[in-house]
């Protein structure tokens, strides 16, 4: 069984949301692990395989060890036959792709930019800014309601959950901040927060006294 190391309320917990919704959080032996938050507080935790800490981290049945959200999310969605995502080779795999490597590429770097106040020239020539984010996100659900047409994916699911974490940034766009919104209602919230309450408590269960 792949091990998937993950904290609550933090970037693997959208991982956590995928297997949700494919039916598959029973087919991977998820490791509840504390991490080092942005304030500081956390602590790195011995448990946690990942080289520097961090969540989420995937270790598959070969050993292999998987990093980076995007990586894994892909790669769970293939493991488990590809439910939320065009097939390799079909139309819109490309398009699917492009957003995949657009969240970590792109869209991270300028969200934590602009949180963090950093205005650069090497920035904004790099990644650009939210502004772009924003108008790729509105000209991508132009007349549909989710980023490949009328199918939620992996895409969604990764791009959407910047603005589940920080809805104050979110774009100022009735049109993103409506697909944000379907993106939560198809996932399964109560569920979410009731493994997140239990992974709280296993952490704690297993804090050095
Ligand atoms: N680009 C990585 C970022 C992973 C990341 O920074 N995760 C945070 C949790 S939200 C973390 O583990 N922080 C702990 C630390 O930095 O030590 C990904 O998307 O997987």
């Amino acid at each position: 069984m792949p091990k998937l190391y993950h904290s609550p309320q933090s970037r693997s917990s959208r991982v956590i949301s995928q297997l949700m919704l494919m039916g598959k959080l029973d087919a991977v032996d998820v490791i509840c692990v504390e991490i080092v938050k942005n304030d500081g507080s956390g602590r790195r935790d011995p448990k946690n395989a990942h080289p520097e800490g961090k969540v989420p981290f995937l270790i598959t049945d070969a050993g292999e060890e998987i990093r980076e959200s995007a990586a894994i999310m892909m790669y769970l969605d293939e493991l488990f036959g590809q439910p939320l995502s065009p097939k390799v080779g079909a139309a819109q795999r490309g398009e699917y792709l492009s957003w995949m490597t657009y969240y970590g590429g792109v869209l991270e770097p300028a969200l934590v930019a602009q949180f963090s106040g950093l205005d650069h020239p090497a920035l904004v020539g790099t990644f650009r800014t939210m502004v772009e984010v924003a108008a790729q996100l509105e000209s991508g659900l132009k007349d549909k309601p989710f980023l490949l047409g009328a199918e939620l994916t992996v895409a969604d699911l990764i791009m959407a959950s910047a603005f589940q974490w920080a809805p104050h940034l979110t774009p100022d766009s009735p049109v993103v901040k409506a697909w944000v919104d379907r993106v939560s209602a198809a996932l399964d919230s109560g569920a979410m927060e009731e493994f997140e309450v239990k992974a709280q408590q296993m952490i704690k269960l297993s804090e050095p006294a």
